[in-house]
């Protein structure tokens, strides 16, 4: 593996004021699961469960933060970031998910916000990252209409505890995943496999979007920054087989992975594309609706970690790096070129691809702030003799990734921050602790946290406010060719 030349020629710079942030989440993270009051949410009901997660593992000690916040605040301070992204435990505040607020709950996260602002940190809270109160999973959870206003309400209690302390809200963290992973496909909490339940969540999940920013607005400072984040895949064609399929496959699953948050959220409408499964059927959208979830965003939230790639194949003979595709269309394959570097999880190493998607964000929707809520990589990061992770692929694609990001604001991309995924190793799913993504190495069995290479380079190039030139001769992304 060839490490990127650093050097101070060539770098790429950020503009003034840019946000640097890192991401994390509450059940990623801060353990306790049962402590001041803290009710079940569906992830602890599906860690739980056996045979979902990896090892059997579960969020219940995590990183243990809602223990040790003033360490990893102090962590965040000596590496200059300068915002911190992590979400609200909306059991910890309403342990049914309805009426009654647990004040210790809230009290956690005003001590959060305490040590955020001594400091000069700038929190940016997501309401909701996955951790749906399971007495209201009990109910239908998303699927039933009732729980996009138990969210807003959600929204307005929490707005009303922290919001004047809080920089940005983020409203809902990968709506695309709860509805897909966790209503359709079942590998996420809460482990559904059930179409329609799913297309009735993508409604509901984007009307609670939409109330929640009401109540929010109702409640803040004037002017206090509202949004949500989608995580997004620019989807691609290679090869010369059968252009006209491939072009509409493209459509489709662009449609599917994409449009279908986004034309809401921008235009007030479902994609015409999207495979009829995955669309609500128009029974359950009222009207108001859509101008709802459609009212203006403050920015958008960005997640991106790879793109989606397509080529001419046969879904029911797969070759090499092929795969099948959601909303599938016939003659067409997902695809991962072998000239593309992986991570330990298989996922594409694709820095275009941000370049892409923030520049085409940029069109879509000119003047809409964007920020980049989430982007790092799983590593298989290892403490070595001296007491050192030197997580060199990790720091390869920070770099490949900020220089990216960097590139797009120079060709006109409305980027005005940057959070990595994630501050710390944490809880990861259906992975349990087994996939590493931290740029701070924490050891789950005595909760020491190592700061790594890749911890040290970012905070370098936020000192800096540039990316060190990369210096390994690629070319200049796609899009600007
Ligand atoms: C997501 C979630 C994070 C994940 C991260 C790595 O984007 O899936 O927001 O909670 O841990 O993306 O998969």
């Amino acid at each position: 593996m060839t490490t990127l030349a650093s050097s101070t020629d060539g770098a790429l710079p950020f503009p003034p004021g840019f946000v640097w942030g890192a991401a994390t989440a509450a059940y990623q993270i801060e353990g306790a699961a049962r402590a001041d009051g803290r009710g079940p949410s569906v992830w602890d009901t599906f860690s739980h469960t056996p045979g979902k997660v990896r090892g059997g593992d579960t969020g219940d000690i995590a990183c243990d933060s809602y223990h040790r916040y003033q360490e990893d605040v102090a962590l965040m301070a000596s590496l200059g970031l300068n915002a911190y992204r992590f979400s609200v435990s909306w059991p910890r505040v309403q342990p049914g998910g309805r009426g009654a607020v647990n004040s210790r709950g809230l009290d956690y996260y005003r001590a959060l916000l305490d040590q955020l602002a001594d400091r000069g940190i700038a929190p940016a809270v997501t309401l909701y990252h996955w951790d749906l109160p399971q007495e209201l999973q009990d109910e239908g959870g998303w699927a039933a209409r009732d729980t996009a206003y138990r969210f807003a309400e959600f929204a307005e209690i929490t707005g009303a505890a922290l919001g004047d302390r809080v920089a940005r809200w983020i409203t809902l963290n990968e709506p695309q995943v709860v509805a897909n992973n966790g209503y359709r496909t079942g590998d996420h909490a809460p482990g559904l496999r059930d179409a329609a339940a799913a297309a009735a969540a993508t409604h509901h999940l984007l009307l609670g979007h939409g109330l929640a920013v009401q109540a929010l607005r109702a409640g803040l400072p004037a002017g206090t920054p509202a949004g949500v984040t989608l995580d997004m895949h620019p989807v691609r064609v290679v090869g010369d087989g059968r252009a006209d399929l491939v072009e509409r496959a493209r459509l489709i699953t662009d449609a599917n992975l994409n449009g279908l948050f986004l034309e809401p959220l921008l235009h007030g409408r479902y994609p015409a594309h999207a495979e009829a499964e995955l669309l609500p059927p128009e029974s359950l959208i009222a009207d108001g609706d859509l101008e709802a979830v459609s009212q203006p965003l403050d920015f958008l939230g960005v997640n991106y970690y790879s793109p989606v790639y397509l080529r001419a194949g046969d879904p029911r003979d797969l070759r090499a790096n092929e795969h099948a595709i959601r909303g599938g269309v016939p003659g067409v394959v997902g695809y991962s070129p072998e000239s593309l570097e992986r991570t330990p999880m298989g996922w594409l190493v694709d820095p275009d691809g941000l370049y892409e998607l923030l520049v085409r964000l940029s069109k879509d929707a000119p003047g809409l702030p964007l920020y980049v809520t989430e982007n790092g990589c799983a590593a298989e990061d290892y403490v070595n003799p001296e007491g050192a992770v030197n997580d060199v692929e990790r720091v390869r694609y920070l770099h490949l990734h900020l220089d990216a990001a960097a590139r797009a604001i120079r060709d006109g991309a409305s980027l005005a921050g940057y959070f990595v995924w994630s501050l710390l190793d944490n809880f990861e799913w259906g992975w349990g602790y087994q996939k590493r993504f931290g740029i701070v190495f924490v050891d789950f069995g005595t909760q020491r946290r190592t700061p790594k290479s890749s911890a040290r380079f970012y905070s370098d190039v936020i000192r800096a406010n540039a990316v060190p030139a990369r210096g390994d001769g690629a070319p200049e992304p796609a899009a600007t060719r």
